[in-house]
């Protein structure tokens, strides 16, 4: 089993720009969307009626289109996020713009920049991604956690390992490779249980193979939902 909260101490994210408005962060209730937010740290949103966009993030970050996502393609999807972030342009991401970030994409599902669990109810991330109660002992994922594929509050502040509350490209790549390489071994323990496939990490991830947030769980159930009493009323 993969150990979140070690996983979440491992894992690094790009930096939110300082300067202009962060494209697609708008508060997740205001619109009625889903919300997804990447292993970069990147927000993906979605119509309710339409799949959870994890299926957005992961169809981009396939550069070459072949279903899989290899670990370059998924760095140099987070080097352009990263980018996006880094609005001095000076290749660094700095207190600023990890500032901005937290304001754009992380205080509108938490109330309180970077900390606290979402909202309860319908505040937050359009679906409080709290759905189902915690489990005894387990506490329900913070910030950007309950939105993205591991549980990891905030994907840019994870990333400045040396704390001096700036992110370098080098700090970026090596949390950028930690999420990765987890993503890929909870692939590989999955196909072991279900004594399917390679029970090895295979350098390649699958959109079908990745872990669900409670958030993508909530989305999925409340399709389902929708679906069936849609069938009933036939
Ligand atoms: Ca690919
Ligand atoms: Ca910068």
């Amino acid at each position: 089993m993969i150990r979140i909260a070690v996983l979440a101490a491992l894992v690094a994210a790009p930096v939110a720009a300082a300067a202009p408005q962060i494209e697609g962060a708008q508060a997740p209730s205001a619109s009625g969307t889903h919300l997804f937010i990447a292993p970069s740290g990147e927000p993906f949103r979605a119509g309710l009626d339409e799949p959870y966009p994890v299926a957005k993030w992961f169809a981009g970050a396939d550069a070459d289109g072949d279903g899989k996502l290899t670990l370059a393609e998924f760095v140099a999807d987070g080097d352009r996020w990263f980018k996006a972030l880094d609005s001095s342009r000076n290749g660094v991401l700095e207190a600023a713009e990890i500032d901005a970030y937290e304001a754009a994409v992380l205080a509108p599902l938490t109330g309180r920049p970077g900390m606290g669990a979402p909202a309860a109810g319908a505040g937050a991330g359009g679906p409080p991604p709290g759905g189902g109660r915690p489990k005894r002992g387990e506490a329900p994922p913070r910030g950007a956690g309950a939105y993205g594929l591991i549980d990891i509050p905030h994907p840019i502040k994870a990333a400045d390992q040396d704390m001096n509350s700036r992110v370098t490209p080098g700090e970026y790549h090596k949390v950028m490779t930690s999420r990765f390489e987890m993503l890929d071994l909870a692939a590989a323990e999955k196909r072991a249980k279900a004594k399917k496939g390679s029970a090895l990490p295979t350098g390649e991830l699958l959109l079908a193979e990745l872990p669900k947030g409670r958030a993508q769980l909530q989305a999925e159930k409340q399709a389902q939902e929708r679906a069936e009493s849609a069938t009933k009323r036939r």
